[in-house]
């Protein structure tokens, strides 16, 4: 089958990570549903359904951690499965699809302005934060209570090996917040000086350890070690409930080649090196989740999976293990 280039360059910019965050991922990923419904040329339902299956493949292989990217395509594949099992005409299938990725989006963009303002009441005038990488969600968080008047400052870690803590020093300090770039293995050193560690997340499991970019299981050690409150935030569909049927989340590994050049590489050839992206943080650690249902203590992250997923999850997980289960 063929597809629009452009539902090609979405997967491949995810995959080279030109389109990152856990947010933007699952963005894109509905976004890639539009196009896909706009621009095909299935001549039955069938053949509709065949393509829908395909492009969640497609997706599906681009990056393996962020929950929020099969959650994004169960939500919207689920809703064209159902329509499809009752007999609905392609015109309305398609319609269905964009309807539902168009729903995803909004709500994700609504989540991220409730995640703010419900994170920002537990910032405090003069509060220094830290934060880890580039999250929307935890920006969100930092710029409302920025906004609200609350003259804070911000600790941001380069995040290598990809520096996306260099995004989100620009980000605020653009807006006026006092930022500190420091390197990452810093962060113990400054712990003194730091009220609150807010940071995002890639995935969170059903007993409410945090997925996040790799070091920030170490910032939750050092933040636990100085009494130092530590924040999550994020949308409830970074929630995995596959954590339920007992699955763990898998953490990507991406190429040597973003931690040292060839070079090296081949002058050293005895030496191996590793890149996992992210880690996990035991909910011991978090002192928080914050979601747009609420701000939770980790340990009630199952609440927040049955409540979106409902309590038959072996079911609603189903469009994933459909696309999986026909490779
Ligand atoms: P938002 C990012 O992963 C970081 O780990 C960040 O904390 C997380 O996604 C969540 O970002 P990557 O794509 O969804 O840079 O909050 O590997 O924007």
């Amino acid at each position: 089958m063929k597809y629009s280039n452009e539902i090609l360059r979405i997967a491949d910019d995810i995959r080279t990570m030109r389109i990152r965050g856990a947010t933007e991922i699952a963005r894109s990923a509905a976004k890639a549903f539009i196009i896909f419904a706009e621009s095909s040329t299935a001549r039955n339902v069938d053949d509709y359904m065949d393509g829908l299956n395909e492009v969640s493949k497609i997706l599906l292989n681009t990056r393996p951690t962020a929950v929020s990217l099969p959650n994004s395509i169960r939500f919207i594949t689920y809703r064209v499965m159902e329509a499809y099992r009752k007999g609905i005409e392609l015109k309305i299938l398609k319609d269905i699809t964009i309807t539902s990725a168009n729903l995803f989006i909004e709500n994700s963009l609504k989540a991220l302005d409730v995640i703010g303002e419900l994170g920002a009441r537990r910032i405090k005038d003069g509060d220094v934060l830290l934060t880890h990488c580039n999250s929307s969600a935890a920006i969100s968080v930092i710029k409302t209570a920025y906004k609200h008047g609350k003259k804070i400052e911000v600790y941001v870690t380069e995040t290598r090996p990809r520096f996306q803590g260099y995004l989100t020093a620009k980000t605020l300090s653009s807006i006026g917040v006092k930022v500190t770039l420091i390197i990452d293995s810093a962060v113990r050193h400054f712990m003194k000086d730091i009220d609150k560690v807010i940071v995002g997340a890639d995935a969170v499991a059903a007993n409410g350890a945090v997925v996040n970019k790799i070091g920030t299981s170490l910032i939750a050690l050092a933040a636990h070690e100085a009494r130092v409150r530590f924040f999550v935030a994020a949308e409830t569909y970074k929630f995995s409930p596959e954590t339920i049927l007992g699955e763990l989340i898998e953490i990507e590994e991406r190429s040597p080649l973003e931690v040292v050049d060839n070079s090296f590489l081949r002058e050293n050839i005895n030496v191996k090196v590793k890149n996992p992206v992210f880690d996990v943080t035991p909910p011991e650690y978090i002192d928080l989740l914050i979601t747009e249902k609420g701000v939770i203590p980790p340990q009630a992250s199952i609440l927040i999976l049955r409540e979106e997923f409902g309590w038959i999850i072996g079911e609603t997980v189903t469009s994933r293990k459909i696309v999986e289960e026909d490779d």
